[in-house]
């Protein structure tokens, strides 16, 4: 099993054998025509745990591209604009992954409420080429949700999270990390509608946000048929506020991505 080397990404761009070519290899004998195909091997194209330096940027992710509401006070126009997305570390100083995505601050100050509120939509692409035969793919990753995410609220939300490959959407959900209860609540729909908080979370408050609505990370990984060259995987959140949060003036609401690993049969 090829595995990559810590803090780097590992793109295989030269072995040109199909599936089969690599099957017979491995045999003396040429199998009868009636035997049923093995199983394609497993080929690693791209793996990156965001664990090199710091402020690290990497060719194959684009910039962030976010464009944000105007707002019903009528004080925020709508506008857009692009951020290079880089290797951070967590609060906690702990992990190093990329983020923080989402989108920066709109909103500079109070007021808070319903009509200053914008919403911000970012996304982010990673494209990779130069891929050896296959018929499926596999993404794997893990998400990072952090502080304020408000799930289904009507006020402070929704807020949204989805990715494709070349446009199939393979997810699009809520999450929140809000546990107010009463007109607040905060419902979200991972794994399903209207799950409570955090749900499906591998690990929470492992990041070091517990003094913003805490973090939860989910381990998410799909796999569907694919034949192409090259693949687009993008990445988009649709976050409603676009504050910052009140304790160290940082994003209100974000997220990362790490362990991405991109494998083929
Ligand atoms: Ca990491
Ligand atoms: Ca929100």
């Amino acid at each position: 099993m090829l595995q990559p080397a810590a803090g780097r990404w590992l793109l295989l761009l030269t072995a040109a054998l199909t599936p089969n070519a690599v099957s017979c290899g491995r045999t003396s004998a040429p199998s009868p025509p009636s035997a049923p195909s093995p199983t394609p091997a497993e080929r690693v194209v791209y793996a990156n745990d965001f664990n090199g330096p710091l402020g690290t940027t990497y060719p194959e992710w684009s910039v962030g591209r976010y464009s944000w509401t105007g707002n019903a006070a009528g004080t925020i126009a709508a506008g857009s604009g692009t951020e290079a997305i880089r290797t951070i570390e967590s609060a906690s100083g702990t992990q190093r992954f990329l983020g923080e995505l989402g989108g920066p601050i709109i909103l500079q100050a109070p007021p808070y409420d319903a009509r200053h509120f914008v919403r911000v939509d970012e996304s982010i692409d990673l494209s990779l080429t130069g891929l050896p035969g296959h018929g499926s793919l596999t993404l794997a990753l893990d998400l990072y949700i952090l502080k304020s995410w408000d799930g289904n609220n009507p006020i402070y939300g929704p807020d949204r999270w989805s990715v494709a490959i070349d446009g199939e959407r393979l997810l699009a959900t809520t999450f929140s990390n809000n546990f107010k209860t009463g007109i607040d609540v905060s419902l979200q729909d991972y794994p399903s509608a209207d799950s409570l908080p955090q749900t499906g979370a591998v690990a929470v408050n492992s990041l070091g946000y517990g003094f913003w609505f805490g973090d939860a990370t989910y381990r998410l990984s799909w796999t569907l048929p694919h034949s192409a060259s090259a693949a687009t995987v993008t990445f988009s959140s649709s976050l409603n506020e676009g504050k910052s949060e009140q304790a160290r003036s940082t994003r209100d609401e974000s997220w990362g991505l790490d362990n991405v690993r991109v494998t083929i049969r």
